[in-house]
């Protein structure tokens, strides 16, 4: 009962956030820099935050949330605010708008993240994209669904048949992964959107997705699809994923620990890039 309550508020609080989303999609947003001129947010990534707040707050007045635009920006944002919230008996975690860049220049690939963490274990995992009208849910023991059918990951076993997604590697991390992977599966997409990306693992779109420095609002909700579909989340070490890990490996299972390999291989490799 208790459960259905958390679910239900989520999916709310998303379908409105979504709805604020999608209206401005194609309009002229007003940017502010965080970090630099590509670490962006708008008025509507402010806004869909404050709705998703209000959501929960309203029904759950004593739950903690961690959420992209309430804390300080900076290359470890999420962990340095969870060092606090951790544990908590029940702690949100959002990103009003994941693909933040996409939104800004109207390339349609973004969505509404939200995660409920309980004593630190993702519990459920919200991911929707308003532009396609896909709604992933994931709920901890009970699977994963996209717009209510069950989602399973793929199940590609060669490396050589694999579709699979990343984020672009910022300057410490270099090509890193990147370069080393690509000419062993069939194409790498960077698409954008962390959390709409492991949607598609979870989905069987793609077979994998890594990136290095995510923080947990972009990843929390996502890790939880894939986990519920089938697949299988770790660091890019291949140790086990917890809200904590910044750099994340997500895959169908069978290809993880061949992709974990290439990707500590690379990491170690002198020239940091093309190995
Ligand atoms: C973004 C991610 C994207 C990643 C960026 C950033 P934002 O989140 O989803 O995939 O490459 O570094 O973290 O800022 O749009 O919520």
């Amino acid at each position: 009962m208790e459960a259905k309550r958390k679910r239900d508020v989520a999916i709310a609080a998303a379908r409105e956030a979504g709805a604020l989303i999608r209206e401005n999609a194609h309009r002229v947003k007003k940017v502010a820099f965080k970090t630099s001129e590509s670490d962006l947010v708008t008025d509507i990534d402010k806004r869909s935050e404050e709705i998703i707040r209000r959501h929960i707050l309203q029904s759950f007045p004593d739950h903690d949330i961690l959420g992209e635009e309430g804390v300080e920006p900076g290359p470890a944002a999420s962990s340095d605010a969870l060092a606090e919230m951790r544990d908590a008996e029940h702690l949100w975690i959002v990103d009003p708008i994941d693909g933040t860049t996409n939104f800004v220049h109207g390339f349609p690939f973004f969505c509404v993240s939200i995660a409920l963490a309980e004593m630190g274990e993702v519990t459920l995992g919200i991911v929707y994209d308003p532009m396609r009208e896909e709604w992933f849910i994931a709920e901890k023991g009970k699977g994963a669904t996209v717009n209510g059918e069950r989602m399973r990951v793929s199940r590609d076993e060669k490396l050589s048949e694999c579709l699979m997604s990343s984020g672009f590697p910022s300057e410490s991390h270099k090509g890193a992964g990147l370069f080393a992977l690509r000419p062993r599966v069939r194409n790498v997409r960077i698409a954008g959107s962390a959390a709409l990306q492991l949607a598609h693992v979870a989905a069987g779109r793609v077979s994998g997705y890594w990136e290095w420095d995510v923080n947990a609002w972009d990843v929390a909700a996502g890790v939880l699809l894939v986990e519920e579909a089938g697949g299988r989340v770790t660091d890019t070490a291949g140790r086990p994923y917890d809200l904590s890990v910044s750099h994340i490996l997500a895959t169908n299972g069978h290809i993880h620990d061949k992709v974990a390999d290439i990707l500590a291989k690379a990491h170690k490799a002198p020239s940091n890039d093309c190995t």
